[in-house]
């Protein structure tokens, strides 16, 4: 059996098990809709005509992982912690769940996600659109978890480690978030959208970094590390970052031309827009906007490529960082086919371009989004 089968056989049974505790008729269907993009190790990508809930199902929401999960024995499970620390330990999840619970609704986004689109193309996961969901995540604020092991002053950077382990001379998926962020929104979560935080989302504890970009969020956690420096490695000097000024494809950038990725761009997708319409008759078009900042201020649409734009509304559900569904009732004005565009403007006031920026390693993606509709007389 090659490599990748068993890797695609051991995934679906780990992705089956929460499925068959929920018992929801439609959880099956829903895991069989979603867009494989390789077999190993697992990623997958939601139909962007699936994301129309406020709170994305955990059977639909997207998969990265660059290695297999070696899921921890919930029973041996700890979480060591170390480092510029006064009190360094493990504490079991039973001990960590007595602490005060935390939750935020947000979202969560592949750096990568839209990567399939930049042209000219770049290699990695060939990424389109549903690399992202917006999910209620519960846990406790890492916060409570530092000042009970007594965080030194020097530290800055919360080193973080997850169980998977690459195979041979691979690089192991090591990183840091700088502490300030951890310290100000990040959660340690065990539970996602009321249920116990799946395997393939990093059971039996992973990190929340509301507003910043998948690469932060560790998954099955084992070990955290307040340090003065950075983490060392290739997924932090070399992948995750952004060139502070992008150049032409083709050119190289030293990693001191380049930042770590954090904040998400400003983004908007429809996810509902009718194949075919009638001149003169409303329709409905709906999607969704989030950003790095916590919230949307407008997402407009255009029928004209962006010459003429008309506001959607707004849906009242939101929370810090999560992404705000919004509706817009669309009156075709002519036959033939027309192109819609949508462009969301966030709460710091960042518009969506027409254009992403080209970047060496395909991230942030956030061009306006532009569908086809058949209009008739
Ligand atoms: N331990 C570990 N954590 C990880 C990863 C990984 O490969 N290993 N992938 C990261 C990346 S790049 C992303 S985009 C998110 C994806 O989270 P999800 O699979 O729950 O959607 O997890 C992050 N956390
Ligand atoms: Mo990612």
């Amino acid at each position: 059996m090659p490599f990748d089968e068993i890797d695609r056989r051991r995934f679906l049974l780990l992705a089956a098990a929460p499925l068959l505790v929920a018992q929801k008729a439609v959880a099956p269907r829903a895991r069989e809709s979603m867009l494989q993009m390789n077999g190993y190790a697992v990623n997958a990508e939601t139909p962007l005509a699936l994301l129309t809930e406020y709170v994305t199902p955990n059977e639909l929401f997207f998969v990265r992982s660059h290695w297999i999960p070696r899921t921890p024995n919930p029973k041996k499970w700890r979480l060591t912690i170390d480092g510029e620390v006064d009190r360094s330990g493990d504490i079991t999840l039973s001990e960590l769940k007595k602490l005060p619970h935390a939750e935020a609704t947000c979202v969560l986004q592949c750096a990568g996600n839209g990567r399939g689109l930049y042209s000219p193309p770049l290699p990695g996961v060939q990424w389109r659109y549903g690399a992202v969901g917006n999910s209620r995540w519960t846990g406790v604020r890492v916060r409570d978890v530092l000042e009970h092991a007594g965080v030194k002053p020097s530290a800055k950077h919360l080193h973080v480690f997850g169980s998977d382990d690459p195979p041979g001379k691979v690089p192991p998926f090591h990183r840091s978030v700088e502490l300030e962020k951890v310290l100000a929104d990040g959660i340690l979560a065990f539970a996602m959208n009321g249920e116990p935080l799946p395997v393939a989302h990093g059971a039996p504890l992973r990190l929340i970094v509301p507003g910043w970009a998948g690469d932060h969020w560790m998954k099955w956690l084992v070990r955290l590390s307040p340090q003065a420096e950075a983490q060392k490695g290739f997924y932090m000097e070399t992948a995750y970052r952004y060139p502070l000024t992008p150049g032409a494809p083709g050119v190289a950038f030293k990693p001191e031309e380049m930042a770590p990725v954090t904040e998400l761009f400003v983004k908007s997708n429809i996810t509902t827009a009718p194949a075919k319409a009638r001149a003169k008759h409303a329709c409905e078009i709906r999607g969704f906007a989030f950003s790095g900042a916590p919230d949307i201020a407008k997402v407009e649409i255009s029928d004209d490529d962006g010459a003429t734009w008309q506001e959607t509304s707004l849906d009242p559900r939101h929370d810090p960082y999560a992404w705000r569904l919004w509706s817009h009732h669309w009156t075709p004005s002519r036959s033939g086919t027309v192109r819609l565009c949508a462009r969301a403007t966030d709460s710091r006031g960042n518009v969506q371009p027409r254009e992403a920026t080209w970047n060496q390693s395909g991230y942030l993606q956030n061009s306006w989004h532009f569908v086809d509709v058949e209009v008739t007389a």
